[in-house]
């Protein structure tokens, strides 16, 4: 009798309305599926690109594990699990920091390129959460502190020194890289998009209405999946020549 109700008591309702819901479930689906696709590909690459789609893994299965308690957080308190999307976001977005700096070693990048993304990745989230979370007052300001280090990671891939290394490295490395720019400049759009639906500041009335976890939920899927779809492709691509 206990058993089953802790059985019960663990699987939440999902209504056919549940529009929020429903996106967490599917990207928990999403997320776990993408990681066996990309740890069971690990065979068939090289040491030398096995890294790099063992991190695509890593990625998309840090998420499943978030999305699975993200969809219960939701589905007991129909509220945002804004700290699970932080704590995931943390260790994620880094790691995506790791996925250009591992494609351009090649081109010799530096430790310290990583590094310098690293930490900006860091200030935009941090800053981020005290928007949504702390400072809720302030979000706009937050959220523009939070926007400055996003852009300065646009710039570093698109026109900094990322974007130099990925010239000299041509071929393969530089096709994946533009699309990893691009995913970057217009994927991770979303998120400030989604943010400005979801907390209080001037742009409230300018930006479409609309759920702010359903726009990360739909961000995460496009970015993370599709980030480590280019970098398995960059890796069979590169195998073959
Ligand atoms: C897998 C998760 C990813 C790629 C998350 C990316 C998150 C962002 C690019 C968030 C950016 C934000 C701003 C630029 C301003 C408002 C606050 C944030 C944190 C939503």
């Amino acid at each position: 009798m206990t058993n089953f109700m802790l059985v019960a008591g663990s699987i939440a309702k999902l209504s056919p309305t549940d529009y929020v819901g429903f996106t967490f479930f599917v990207g928990c689906m999403a997320m776990m599926a993408a990681s066996a696709f990309f740890f069971l590909s690990l065979s068939q690459f090289d040491k030398k690109w096995r890294t790099s789609v063992l991190v695509s893994g890593l990625i998309t299965f840090i998420a499943a594990v978030h999305y699975f308690y993200m969809r219960d957080y939701w589905a007991s308190f129909g509220e945002s699990p804004t700290f699970f999307r932080y704590v995931d976001w943390v260790l994620t977005v880094p790691l995506m920091c790791v996925e250009f700096y591992l494609i351009l070693k090649v081109a010799g990048a530096k430790q310290s390129l990583l590094w310098k993304m690293i930490i900006y990745s860091v200030i935009m989230l941090i800053t981020g959460y005290f928007g949504e979370v702390v400072y809720t007052d302030m979000a706009a300001f937050w959220g523009f502190v939070s926007g400055v280090a996003y852009f300065a990671i646009v710039y570093e891939i698109w026109l900094g020194s990322a974007s130099k290394l990925a010239a000299a490295a041509g071929g393969e490395v530089l096709k994946a890289h533009k699309i990893l720019c691009w995913f970057v400049l217009v994927g991770w759009a979303i998120y400030p998009l989604g943010y400005m639906m979801g907390t209080t500041g001037w742009y409230n009335g300018i930006v479409p209405a609309g759920n702010i976890d359903v726009a990360y939920n739909i961000a995460d899927a496009i970015n993370k999946i599709g980030f480590g779809l280019v970098i398995y492709t960059l890796a069979v691509k590169s195998q073959k020549d």
